[in-house]
């Protein structure tokens, strides 16, 4: 594959216009709206107004007073507020009015979408994954990780960062949906890449892309009945990759290959919250949306991600390549992919999961397997344990994604070659 070409973005043939990444409206650009500035200082502008849509919403008139919403062709980068005479770039959703990025309604799309059985691990996850990213992966890979609006900043801290990095208590089990509105955490992703060779001669050496990361951390209770929500439907359906976390220890053939007796739930026998029967149904919404006819595979790109590797008793692990510290700086080291993809399907197939593994191969063109780690460490009391939370390979899906979106370069570090995405 040439070096200049770029993967089609997942499902863009299916959208015909832009899917907003908070009510999952799917919206014609031109119908976008702008939102007024407002005044600031001496700089004279429209003043705050109860938003009614942003309210309803949310469920509540806190934080919806804001400059007003006009029409104006959303095609625009900018527009002047009839009111006020002000320029605005800030384009909003005409459904929800909430704020889209303008990297967004340029390059629409790549809503990575997180799924799990109640107690996967998933809420654990997007606080360690935030992190990393907002941290050392960040730093790592040149990219930044920005919420799109402050809700976003205030709920990481609240229900993620505080209570499990600062505080180190263990996060409590999310509630149903149904027991209230519950909004995504909305990021903007963006990466410079310098570009070598042939592709920077051609095109210029550097080039910024960038991804919406829309996290809903789902309640897993809630996508064990086929009475999900439908916001929670459209998210799914939404979805432009899907991560899907799986628990090992609740896999009836890895109980014995646990280290200590894992606290939580037995997963006994309910066949709702099994992970084959959730990611069935995940599967489901994805082919309504695309109308993908059965028999033809789903082009949407699926990780299967093993949590909590740390509970596994080490000698299984040994000569592992899960055990091994991630190599390709910057990029993704794709004999390392290979290596974990394999390892982790023969622990399916090992533990009679294995149809989870054949499963996504009938049902998507593009899947590939992973083992990680939020914690790094068995959790004691409702606590993180004694060393902190000291994550592994949590990012490893991720850069996988960003890989088969042309964000990331893989390596082959034993041959030294380079192969930009797909
Ligand atoms: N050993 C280990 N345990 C983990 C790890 N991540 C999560 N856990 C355990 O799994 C429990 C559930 O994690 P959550 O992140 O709350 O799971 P969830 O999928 O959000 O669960 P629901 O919100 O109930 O659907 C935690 O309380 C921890 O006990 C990990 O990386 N290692
Ligand atoms: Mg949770
Ligand atoms: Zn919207
Ligand atoms: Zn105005």
């Amino acid at each position: 594959m040439s070096l200049t070409s770029r993967v089609p973005l997942p499902g863009a043939r299916a959208r015909q216009g832009l899917t907003c990444p908070y009510c999952f409206a799917v919206v014609p650009v031109h119908e976008l709206r702008f939102r007024c500035r407002g005044g600031a200082g001496r700089r004279p502008g429209c003043a705050p107004v109860l938003d009614e849509t942003l309210a309803a919403y949310l469920g509540s008139t806190a934080g919806a007073s804001l400059p007003p919403v006009f029409s104006a062709s959303g095609r625009r980068t900018r527009a002047a507020c009839p009111d006020c005479g002000q320029e605005t770039g800030n384009r909003v959703c005409p459904e929800c009015h909430n704020p889209l990025p303008a990297a967004y309604c340029d390059s629409p799309g790549r809503i990575v979408a997180l799924v799990g059985a109640k107690n996967a691990g998933k809420s654990t996850y997007i606080a360690v994954l935030l992190h990393e990213l907002m941290n050392r992966v960040g730093t790592e890979l040149d990219a930044s990780l920005v919420a799109c609006d402050d809700r976003t900043i205030d709920r990481y801290k609240r229900d993620f960062a505080r209570p499990l990095l600062e505080e180190r208590r263990l996060l409590p089990t999310t509630t149903s949906a149904a027991a209230g509105p519950r909004e995504p955490l909305v990021y903007l992703l963006t990466r410079t890449r310098t570009r070598r060779g042939r592709a920077a001669r051609l095109g210029g050496g550097r080039r910024t892309e960038s991804l919406v990361l829309v996290l809903f951390d789902t309640a897993g209770e809630d996508l064990r009945s086929r009475h999900v929500t439908d916001l929670h439907l459209r998210y799914l359906e939404a979805a432009d990759a899907v991560i899907f976390l799986v628990d090992p220890l609740q896999l009836p053939g890895a109980r014995a290959a646990v280290a200590a007796d894992p606290a939580g739930p037995d997963p006994g026998d309910d066949p709702d919250s099994e992970p084959i029967n959730i990611i069935a149904r995940v599967t489901e919404a994805l082919r309504a949306r695309h109308g993908t006819p059965p028999g033809r595979r789903l082009p949407v790109p699926v990780a299967l991600a093993l949590t909590k590797i740390d509970a596994l008793r080490p000698e299984l692990l040994r000569q592992s390549a899960l055990r091994r510290d991630r190599s390709g700086e910057g990029a993704l080291d794709l004999d390392d992919r290979e290596a974990v993809d394999a390892e982790v399907r023969a622990l399916l197939h090992r533990w009679q999961a294995g149809q989870l593994d054949l499963f996504l191969d009938q049902q998507y063109e593009d899947y590939a397997l992973f083992g990680l780690s939020a914690l790094g460490g068995m959790p004691e009391d409702g606590r993180v344990g004694p060393g902190g939370v000291r994550p592994y390979r949590a990012e490893d899906p991720l850069l996988w994604l960003l890989y088969r979106f042309g964000m990331l370069d893989g390596v082959r570090p034993q041959s030294s070659r380079r192969d930009s995405g797909g």
